[in-house]
């Protein structure tokens, strides 16, 4: 039983909704102690807007490295997503979630091939830093915006040279 439960808290630390589910008791927990009057309103008011903006970032598609956030004060370069394969991807070479995101990019996006490719390769290049001993071909396959279909490393061929 013990055990059980162990591995079951294991399994549910890091998923998004039980980090949400924290924060919002957190916010409720808030709310109780200024109305018992433990704490005062305007640091009640601090706190709860925290928590909410914490809410908020949880619930979006993917994470927001702190550190980076601090030091450039740019939600878009803070970005932080885990493939499924666990590759690292970082700011704004981040897989949108979906296709109404304003942040995807389509060849339709670009006016010559040029163009995609250096945002392609620029990419290709910030997911080799951070992600340490990732072969060529793997950074190939990931494709994180979409522009390459044959996944031959030249984005958007069909887009005037
Ligand atoms: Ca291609």
């Amino acid at each position: 039983m013990g055990i059980d439960m162990a591995s079951y808290l294991q399994k549910t630390r890091n998923t998004k909704s039980t980090r949400i589910w924290f924060l919002v008791l957190l916010v409720v927990i808030v709310i109780a102690l200024y109305m018992f009057g433990i704490i005062k309103k305007g640091f009640a008011i601090g706190l709860g807007v925290l928590l909410l903006a914490a809410i908020g970032i949880q619930t979006m598609d993917y994470d927001l490295d702190l550190g980076t956030l601090w030091k450039t004060g740019s939600v878009k370069e803070s970005r932080v997503q885990h493939t499924k394969d666990g590759v690292v991807l970082m700011g704004d070479c981040v897989k949108p979630a979906g296709k109404s995101e304003s942040y995807d990019l389509n060849c339709s996006n670009f006016s010559t091939q040029a163009e995609a490719q250096a945002k392609y390769d620029y990419c290709a290049e910030q997911i080799a830093e951070n992600n340490k001993g990732l072969d060529r071909a793997k950074i190939m396959s990931l494709d994180v915006y979409g522009l390459d279909g044959n996944k031959n490393g030249v984005v958007c061929e069909a887009l005037p040279g």
